[in-house]
């Protein structure tokens, strides 16, 4: 069984990758491919309004282009409850799709300036859809709660990990190691919940 996940975030394909090792179904073991892999070259327009949606469209819009593999699709982001949770959907697109993370990041905290601990809470939420190839399909939500950080640390991870403090460990989520921070992430959650209910559908 192949299955082919929609996205071109080298970052979220890694830990996929790990988060997903050792998946098997009806004894046999999963080949995860991303969509480079898998020799899919689609634009897909995100334009829904909510992770779910997006998620959604983007495992339904590759599902088309791939034969008898299972799709599945990341959207995720970071809410900071401060700026009524932004960037959110937009995180990907926050300050412009070409835009560093490094600025991104620096523009966050700068917004942040003055505000108190209690008052930086934020959290990462990922949406994971599923396309099983006789067209079925079904979306898991998880979120990993935090807070926005002073500075950048750390060197793991990607995108807005830096920034994004871990309470029960005291650091940001670039500074865990990748098995630290898939035991809790968002993502981690969100695939897990995935592969529980393909194991349960395996078994109808
Ligand atoms: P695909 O749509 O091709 O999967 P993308 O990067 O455009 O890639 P999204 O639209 O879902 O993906 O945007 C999610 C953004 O949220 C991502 O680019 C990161 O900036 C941020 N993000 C999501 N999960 C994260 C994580 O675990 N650590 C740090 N930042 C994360």
């Amino acid at each position: 069984q192949k299955i082919v996940f929609a996205t071109g975030n080298a970052g979220k394909m890694r830990e996929i990758k790990e988060i997903l090792s050792g998946l098997e179904t009806k004894g046999e073991p999963v080949e995860i491919l991303s969509m480079k892999e898998a020799g899919v070259d689609t634009e897909i327009e995100e334009d829904g309004q909510s992770f779910e949606e997006n998620a959604l469209i983007k495992a339904k819009a590759v599902a088309a282009c791939v034969g008898d593999a299972i799709v599945l699709a990341d959207d995720s982001g970071l809410e900071v409850d401060y700026l009524d949770k932004e960037p959110g959907i937009y995180s990907a697109r926050y300050m412009g799709e070409d835009t560093s993370y490094h600025i991104k990041n620096a523009n966050l905290i700068e917004r942040l300036t003055g505000v108190e601990d209690e008052q930086r809470t934020a959290r990462f939420v990922c949406a994971i859809a599923c396309v099983l190839p006789d067209g079925r399909n079904f979306i898991r939500t998880a979120a990993i709660e935090g807070r926005i950080g002073y500075e950048e640390k750390g060197e793991n991870g990607f995108g807005y990990d830096p920034i994004f403090v871990v309470p029960s460990y005291h650091k940001s989520a670039a500074q865990l190691t990748p098995e630290e921070k898939n035991a809790i992430s968002h993502r981690g959650k969100a695939l897990r919940k995935v592969r529980e209910e393909l194991v349960k559908m395996e078994k109808r």
